[in-house]
């Protein structure tokens, strides 16, 4: 099973979204094995984001990031890091799938409520940068036969 991060931002928890956030994840089948509130800062973004350091948004998204804490999440399934991305919803608020978390509560392309990540590599790093190995947990879910098949279930 693939594990992938979530962040609910600080538009996200100003708005009070983060119950309905986390219950879209929920209902679709996915097992929670990590979430805290954290407060991110400069060093933390820095590596966060270090693909778009050269951005000229950069600066404005680190005060964005910064400005509250964010819940931070890891989510298991198998492959969740696609599913998660699909009910996440593309960038920008106002271009997202009406259906997706981005396309059904927000407009902007930098206050777009929520992080997911996007690919193994960063799944893995984000999880090193935001959890410690004894804030994940590893426990059976009842609902696990329920939602995968037996072979499925391996994976
Ligand atoms: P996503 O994977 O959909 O979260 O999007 P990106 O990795 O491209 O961007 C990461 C974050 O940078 C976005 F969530 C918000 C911010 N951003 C801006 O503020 N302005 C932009 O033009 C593009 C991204």
């Amino acid at each position: 099973m693939e594990k992938t991060v979530v962040l609910i931002k600080p538009d996200g928890l100003q708005r009070g979204l983060v119950g309905q956030i986390m219950h879209r994840f929920e209902r679709k089948g996915l097992k929670l094995v990590g979430v805290k509130m954290i407060q991110l800062n400069d060093e933390i973004l820095d590596t966060w984001y270090v693909h778009h350091k050269e951005k000229p948004f950069f600066p404005e998204l680190k005060k964005y990031m910064s400005w509250t804490p964010i819940v931070a999440m890891v989510w298991e399934g198998v492959e969740a890091i696609a599913a998660v991305r699909k009910i996440v919803g593309t960038t920008k608020g106002r271009e997202a799938e009406a259906g997706s978390i981005r396309g059904d509560f927000g407009m902007s392309g930098q206050q777009n409520l929520i992080h997911a990540s996007d690919s193994v590599e960063s799944a893995n790093k984000e999880i090193s940068l935001m959890f410690k190995p004894d804030e994940l947990f590893n426990y059976i879910s009842a609902e696990d036969v329920l939602i995968y098949g037996e072979e499925e279930r391996s994976l």
